[in-house]
């Protein structure tokens, strides 16, 4: 009877130490950990987080939707970092999300820090979607693991270097950047597209991207009397820069890539910006119907942020679900097994437009959209492909 006992406690014992331990392993065995990099600190904050913003209503979509791999319900978590535009930080906080083991990464949103960073990515076999570096070398190391959802510098500076010269009728262009990979690239681009067009670059001149005072170049830029001054950089030094050269006496047109079509530059330049003198292009666009599903997404996002889409934020939430629908395609969250299915991704609807990979990984047939800003609001002027 005693023996009975005995074993019957034995049993009972064995049983809820099963229980306990299945009660710590079921949730890591349904979480997939997906990273997300962007500046959520420094000049480029308010971007990195309107880019965090776009991963996690995507996130939270698929949750909610439900995501099912081998027959499990599994559950997406969103592992985000901070990479402050630098690229140091860049490759420490991609060292971060390695050693965690994420399935995948969203990011980086800077060229400076998504070109270091995914040489790790490539290393670990992670695959990584930038959604809004442009720098063409990202996509041109051979890494199998890298992918992008918007157009590069290369689309972007050939196509402001001709609108500058064939539609703005430029005479004499100045050029700045502020010597990040994406500030370069893209002003090299435009300069060689402006002399293509047979165009004359009057000035070059160069900041940082932490700059403030402009005063100098400023001041060596209007002795050449320029018509129109292109600027490679980002919104938050563009601000200040166009408040200086109002206060100069500089009237000319001031034109730049993605990093200055956002809805915050206004803020950033105030008064001194006036209609129709700041001309910039964001790298993806949508026209017709397919504007519908971006202002749904627009609308969505304001209800739950309360706050406008700066920038990339629809272009990082696509990314997601791109990388979440390979996943699914390959009934996997194995890299190994869904980066083929990555690779082959092909008219994906997104609210960016559709998304087909190339063979370096880049958007097949991205678009450009060219905007003016008109009482503080962008304004579409084209959607060029
Ligand atoms: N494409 C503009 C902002 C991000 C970057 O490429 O650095």
């Amino acid at each position: 009877m005693q023996f009975n006992v005995k074993i019957s406690m034995t049993l009972i014992a064995a049983a809820v130490a099963m229980v306990a331990c299945s009660k710590v392993d079921a949730p890591s065995a349904t979480v997939v950990k997906i990273g997300h990099v962007s500046p959520t600190s420094g000049g480029s904050a308010h971007l990195g987080k309107d880019n965090e913003n776009g991963a996690r209503l995507a996130i939270e979509e698929l949750n909610a939707a439900g995501v099912m791999l081998d027959g499990k319900k599994i559950t997406l978590e969103l592992m985000v970092e901070d990479d402050a535009s630098d690229p140091k930080q860049g490759t420490a906080v991609a060292q971060k999300l390695v050693d965690a083991k994420v399935a995948g990464v969203i990011g980086h949103l800077n060229s400076g820090t998504t070109i270091p960073a995914s040489k790790l990515y490539s290393d670990a076999g992670i695959p990584q979607i930038s959604p809004s570096a442009t720098n063409p070398k990202y996509t041109r190391q051979g890494f199998k693991t890298a992918f992008r959802v918007v157009a590069d510098d290369v689309h972007l500076g050939s196509t402001l270097g001709k609108y500058a010269v064939n539609t703005l009728k430029g005479k004499s262009i100045a050029v700045i950047d502020d010597r990040t990979a994406y500030g370069q690239g893209v002003a090299d681009e435009f300069t060689k597209a402006v002399e293509a067009a047979g165009g004359k670059i009057s000035a070059k001149e160069f900041t940082t991207d932490k700059a403030t005072d402009f005063s100098a170049i400023l001041t060596t830029i209007k002795a050449k009397q320029p018509d129109v001054v292109f600027f490679g950089g980002m919104d938050t030094v563009a601000g200040p820069m166009l408040k200086q050269m109002k206060s100069l006496g500089i009237n000319a047109k001031f034109i730049g890539g993605d990093g200055i079509c956002t809805t915050e530059l206004p803020k950033l330049a105030g008064e001194s910006m006036v209609d129709e003198q700041v001309f910039c292009a964001e790298a993806g666009g949508v026209e017709g119907e397919a504007k519908a599903g971006l202002e749904e997404f627009k609308t969505k996002y304001q209800v739950k942020f309360n706050m406008d889409v700066k920038l990339y934020s629809p272009y990082v939430y696509d990314a997601t679900k791109v990388l979440v629908a390979a996943m699914v395609k390959a009934n996997s969250s194995d890299p190994v097994k869904y980066l083929p299915a990555l690779a082959a991704t092909a008219d994906f609807k997104g609210v960016t437009g559709p998304i087909t990979f190339d063979e370096k990984g880049d958007i097949k047939n991205g678009a450009l959209t060219l905007m003016t800003f008109k009482g503080g609001q962008r304004t579409t002027l084209a959607v060029i492909r």
